[in-house]
């Protein structure tokens, strides 16, 4: 039964016995293993277009560039029907799902059983991390659709790589994911963190289903992370070059469709002469302590996934110009010169479109061309201003590390912490307005701690200890800091203009990293006063950014007690120090 039609080739022992015992379970019709080659990735979007889910773009408008849609019931992540299999449930937490391992492993053989028949199974092996990396990880994904290969080659370094680095062990994340029949009564995505094994069935979109992202590098990450003393964070890496030449480089923690990408790949305003910002990472973070104190992050990935609307060339020029070739679009619209569009790419769209779900769309329709959740999949190495050090082993040094939420009022533009402890009770209690990401109701606030909620792999209390406890660890800790970009007036309106005018903000936590900025006491932390924010050339009045920046005593008596509500879900595990930061707060409110 095994073909192999390709170069990759292994004589690993466990890998074998696993694939073949996979195989028995899910009874393909064929076995290709995969190498990540150009001649692969040309065959199986051949095979894509024949079968009708992937569509070629214009090549002289999008070289290389391919356009998929998905089952219109399977646009998100399904956090329903995410579980952490943890021996018992108490492990898992109350912030996930949980079911018994032989009990998610017997309810999803029942489903695997046969699902592949008439099928090929690819066998994909990928790494995350550079390579040679001490946290590089290797998994090997086996998946029936041949768009997770298309996206895995893009997302994660795939082939012989991933073999080289594993060699003869047995050092692997056992992924398994078939479509099944995409109905959402049968989809499950399941982490079995104790075997290093992700069983996820029955979808066919991103987070779901490309497995080295959230359930490898985050939900299973997090997990090793606490075991073995590093972090797996939902998190941005950039590096700041000022004209001088000196590189700060800072982590950023927002959920999802909060901007991370959008702030890993900023490109300062004009004011900003000479500063440079390289992206290392847009959406995970591995960090580690340094032999010299400090904290060092890799970018497990090897491209970006990143939210199709409200991309444009004023918002993010960067990421316009890494999609504009070799890239893979998902549920996105295509016009009929096979060029693609999606609401906030420009106000004139084409008179006619193909919409997200391949029905035909003309101009002025009510209804959206691109799904709010429509994405690019991009290798990063299409990005003008990706960081040099992105392969470097050891990663970059973090300076600083902000949590960031979406929050119409309360949360003020950039808050610093008094000090480690108060920063991590700024992410563990961060709130944020549900997105697009993941299927459920949009824009209620919820709380997401660390922008983590989807992503932690264990007990959430326990989760909060280990950020505590790490600071023993660390000589150099990073100064940590809330942000919030989307505050709005009365009238409803973006009081901050965002995007690259973040730059503006940026300057000031990294000034402040530095020990060179000042700063005005509040009793929530320190914020900037106007005069330390250079406010030269912004379309936006003092009174605005005063407005962006303030601290309402009545909002925060608010946000101070949904935090308590919040913390009490997490009770036992909860550490006290961090109740007793709530406590003092609210003292300090007065
Ligand atoms: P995931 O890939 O889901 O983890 O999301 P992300 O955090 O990388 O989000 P992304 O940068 O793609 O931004 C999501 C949405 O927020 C997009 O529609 C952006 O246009 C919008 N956005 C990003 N930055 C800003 C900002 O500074 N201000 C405002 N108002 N909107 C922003
Ligand atoms: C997110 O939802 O945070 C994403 C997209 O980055 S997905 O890969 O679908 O999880
Ligand atoms: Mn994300």
């Amino acid at each position: 039964m095994h073909d192999h039609d390709t170069e990759v080739v292994t004589t690993n022992r466990h890998v074998l016995a696993w694939v073949g015992e996979m195989a028995e379970l899910t009874k393909p019709d064929r076995i290709v293993w995969c190498d990540g080659s150009e001649s692969e990735q040309r065959r199986l979007q051949a095979l894509g277009e024949a079968e009708g889910w992937l569509r070629a773009l214009n090549p002289k408008k999008l070289p290389g560039c391919f356009a998929a849609r998905s089952n219109p019931n399977d646009v998100a992540r399904v956090e329903h029907l995410t579980f952490i299999c943890t021996p018992t449930k108490e492990e898992a937490g109350p912030t996930n799902n949980w079911m018994a391992p032989d009990q998610a492993y017997a309810k999803l053989r029942a489903l695997y059983d046969g699902a592949m028949a008439g099928r090929t199974m690819y066998v994909v092996p990928y790494l995350m991390g550079p390579p040679g990396s001490p946290l590089a990880k290797v998994g090997i994904e086996l998946t029936d659709s041949p768009y997770v290969v298309l996206n895995m080659r893009i997302m994660a370094r795939m082939g012989q790589v991933a073999m080289d680095q594993l060699g003869d062990g047995d050092g692997f994340n056992r992924g398994l994911h078939s479509m099944s029949d995409l109905s959402a009564e049968r989809r499950f995505i399941c982490h079995f963190p104790q075997d290093n094994t992700i069983w996820s069935i029955g979808s066919n979109y991103g987070g779901n289903v490309l497995l080295g992202k959230k359930c490898l590098a985050l939900r299973i990450g997090s997990y090793l992370a606490r075991q073995e003393g590093w972090f797996a964070e939902h998190m941005l890496i950039l590096g700041a070059e000022s004209p001088e030449g000196e590189t700060t480089y800072v982590a950023a923690a927002f959920p999802s469709a909060c901007g991370k990408t959008n702030f890993a790949m900023l490109i300062p305003p004009e004011r900003y002469n000479g500063w440079k910002i390289w992206t290392v990472g847009d959406d995970i973070a591995w960090m580690r302590v340094g032999e010299d104190g400090r904290l060092w992050a890799v970018n497990p990935e090897n491209g970006y996934f990143g939210v199709a609307p409200g991309t444009n060339f004023n918002s993010n020029a960067n990421a316009m110009k890494t999609i504009a070739k070799d890239t893979l679009y998902t549920n996105v619209a295509v016009s009929d010169d096979g060029d693609v569009w999606w609401e906030g790419l420009d106000n004139e769209p084409p008179e006619n479109l193909t919409d997200w779900q391949g029905r035909p769309w003309k101009k002025g329709s009510p209804d959206k061309a691109a799904h709010p959740n429509s994405r690019f999949t991009a290798p990063m190495t299409n990005n003008p201003f990706l960081s040099p050090f992105v392969n470097e082993p050891r990663g970059v040094p973090i300076s600083a590390i902000i949590f960031g939420g979406r929050r119409a009022t309360t949360v003020p533009l950039i808050l610093e912490s008094f000090n480690w402890t108060h920063g991590v009770y700024m992410g563990a209690t961060l709130g944020s307005e549900t997105t697009a990401a993941a299927t459920g109701q949009v824009g209620i606030v919820r709380r997401d701690p660390m922008a983590m909620l989807p992503f932690c792999g264990y007990n959430m209390g326990d989760y909060f200890a280990h950020w505590l406890r790490m600071q023993g660890e660390l000589r150099f800790p990073p100064k940590i800091f809330m942000s919030n970009w989307f505050r709005k007036d009365e009238s409803g309106k973006f009081l901050w203009p965002g995007y690259g005018e973040n730059m503006r903000v940026l300057k000031w936590v990294i000034d402040r990293a530095r020990g060179r900025a000042t700063r005005r006491e509040t009793p929530l932390g320190f914020i900037p006063r106007l005069s330390d924010l250079d406010l030269v050339g912004l379309d936006v009045t003092p009174e605005q950014v005063e407005h962006a920046l303030r601290v309402d005593r009545d909002e925060w008596r608010a946000e101070l007690e949904s935090a308590g509500t919040f913390f009490e879900t997490l009770a036992p595990r909860l550490p006290k120090a961090l109740e007793m930061q709530r406590q003092l707060l609210l003292a300090q409110l007065g």
